[in-house]
């Protein structure tokens, strides 16, 4: 075993993956198609940890709690058991932005992950078996180890990994309305939704069709379509989500104070399309060249970033590890 760093990015998905098949391979109820972003990235190093009966987690230099730790070593052990090692490691991880903060998603962090252990262990995977892996820790995880835009089959375990697809050059203007952490994860969420709503059955097969239209306009380079699509499915996965019993309701005013600028901005002529995650937090899809005016038309709304598409799960040479917690950091 070695120390090894990783770095991944979190993707914004425009056919949202929301419901499981299988809650413990991690098995989605449909497919869904995302953009690996270039922005809030997550770098996290392994360290072995000989001698040691606990994994330990560290997170932005802090010692994280036995909730969190019990989910990565949950996810460690499904790495020992590919290796055939029982071998406790120190995982230290650090977010651009903070954890919980809607863009600091379990995506980078278990792809980071990962790649990460993977290496430690010295697991040689391909690229879809690092997917696999990354499935395991948390779903959306699977679409951060590839670059750009990836689909996710739902498949079996096996099958369902995700893989780059074609896709016309696009940016992201995001809106951050709340950097707050969320009240309830998307995990729990999830298994409200499937339990309760009554349209739960509509969207699963719904959602095969949304992604089947999806990777047609992508590999089409149909801008047009392929926001049309992300800004109805993203309120489909919502309204959805206010279906549950009790609801949950992840839009607040000013999320769709953003949906109608949005809107507007298209009657002038520039296409840019809404879409929005667990959290009231917006994600408006534009045109490379629409970027700059439509963060401009936007301004006032939240803090804004534009982002492009961006590298998946990369291994970091040696030197780049994240400081342990205990370290004066510079
Ligand atoms: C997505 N989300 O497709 C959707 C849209 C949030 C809204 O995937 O239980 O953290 O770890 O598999 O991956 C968030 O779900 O859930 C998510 P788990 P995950 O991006």
């Amino acid at each position: 075993m070695r120390t090894t760093t990783a770095r991944a990015y979190p993707n914004i998905a425009l056919v949202k993956y929301w419901g499981k098949r299988d809650e413990a391979r991690i098995l989605p109820a449909a497919g869904s198609l995302s953009m690996t972003l270039d922005a809030f990235e997550t770098t996290t190093t392994v360290v072995p940890a000989p001698g040691r009966a606990t994994d330990i987690l560290e997170l932005d230099g802090e010692v994280a709690d036995e909730e969190a730790t019990r989910r990565i070593t949950a996810f460690l052990d499904h790495v020992r058991a590919l290796a055939g090692s029982e071998q406790r490691v120190i995982v230290r991880s650090t977010n651009s932005v903070p954890t919980g903060a809607g863009l600091a998603s379990s995506a980078s962090g278990f792809a980071a992950l990962a790649t990460a252990a993977a290496a430690a262990f010295d697991l040689d995977l391909d690229d879809r078996a690092l997917s696999r892996l990354a499935r395991l820790g948390s779903g959306s995880a699977c679409r951060s180890t590839v670059p750009g835009v990836a689909v996710w089959h739902a498949g079996d375990d096996e099958t369902s990994f995700a893989e780059p697809v074609e896709a016309p050059d696009m940016r992201m203007v995001v809106v951050t309305v709340d950097p707050g952490r969320k009240a309830i994860s998307s995990r729990t969420a999830m298994r409200l939704t499937a339990a309760t709503s009554p349209f739960y059955d509509a969207w699963v097969t719904s959602t095969e069709q949304s992604l089947a239209d999806m990777v047609e306009a992508c590999e089409d380079k149909d801008f047009t379509r392929i926001g049309e699509i992300t800004e109805s499915h993203g309120l489909r996965m919502h309204a959805l989500i206010q279906s549950t019993m009790p609801p949950i309701r992840f839009l607040r005013p000013q999320s769709i104070a953003i949906y109608d600028a949005v809107e507007k901005l298209r009657e002038t002529g520039i296409e840019a399309y809404s879409t929005a995650d667990a959290g009231p937090n917006v994600v408006v899809l534009v045109r490379p060249g629409d970027a700059e005016a439509v963060a401009t038309a936007l301004n006032g709304y939240g803090q804004i970033r534009i982002v492009g598409p961006g590298p998946g799960a990369q291994l970091l040479p040696e030197g780049s590890e994240v400081p342990a917690a205990t370290e004066e950091r510079p």
